[in-house]
């Protein structure tokens, strides 16, 4: 009997430790979405979002103001760009209270915000994803802090060496693939510098939406 008590003592004891609970969220790693969009957290989780190609970001809005960030608090992860794979840092917000929080991607190329790219934590019946996401479409354009805060920005794996300074130079090879939204890509970059990347993405963007709108 003694026993059996105190290994229930010891199980509860285990399991109050553990209870923080680390929620991986991928950001586009299947279009222009979260996956999973919708968690349920306690406080003292943490939410980490990976990012996926091409070029995505996180940030912590207001339900009444949809793809616009929150007027007091919230987080912005910055964008972290990525051809392919995943991005090599993870950013890590930990929840202080079980009041929704919606998040959104702030990437205004292929509008992300307004086209549903958006999640919630601990939505309510009165503040639901669904309702967040509809009124999403009204909105002209997505905005995002200036900085990166409310959350940290980690190197997963140890794999890649980044630690050299980037090359002053960028080269890449963008090829468009016909996937069903014209938004899926591969684009191989190396290099540091974005504007020559930049201008082929936009071309190869303008060329998609050409097709798509034709
Ligand atoms: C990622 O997107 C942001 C916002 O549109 C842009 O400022 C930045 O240059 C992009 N980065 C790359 C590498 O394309
Ligand atoms: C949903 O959450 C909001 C924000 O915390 C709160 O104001 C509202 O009362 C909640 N609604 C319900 C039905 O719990
Ligand atoms: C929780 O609090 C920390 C520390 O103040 C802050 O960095 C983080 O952004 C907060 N989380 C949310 C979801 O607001
Ligand atoms: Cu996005």
């Amino acid at each position: 009997m003694r026993a059996t008590t105190f290994t229930n003592a010891a199980v509860l004891a285990l399991a109050s430790q553990a209870s923080a609970e680390t929620i991986k969220i991928d950001v586009g790693a299947n279009g222009l979405t979260f996956t999973p969009d919708s968690v349920t957290a306690k406080v003292h989780d943490i939410l980490e979002f990976h990012f996926h190609p091409i070029n995505h970001s996180v940030v912590m809005g207001d339900f009444a103001n949809p793809c616009q960030p929150a007027k007091t608090g919230g987080f912005f992860s910055g964008f972290q760009p990525v051809s392919s794979g995943e991005a090599d840092q993870v950013f890590q917000v930990t929840v202080n209270s079980t009041d929704p929080i919606f998040f959104y991607c702030s990437q205004n190329t292929f509008s992300h915000c307004i086209s549903g790219m958006s999640g919630v934590v601990n939505a309510n019946s009165s503040q639901t994803l669904d309702a967040y996401q509809k009124a999403a479409k009204s909105e002209k354009s997505a905005s995002n802090p200036q900085e990166v805060f409310g959350g940290r920005l980690v190197t997963s794996g140890s794999s890649t060496t980044t630690s050299a300074a980037p090359a002053a130079t960028t080269s890449c090879t963008v090829s468009s693939k016909s996937g069903g939204n014209g938004y899926k890509r591969s684009d191989t970059c190396s290099g540091a510098g974005s504007v020559s990347a930049s201008i082929g993405i936009v071309g190869v963007f303008t060329l998609g939406m050409a097709i798509l709108l034709s």
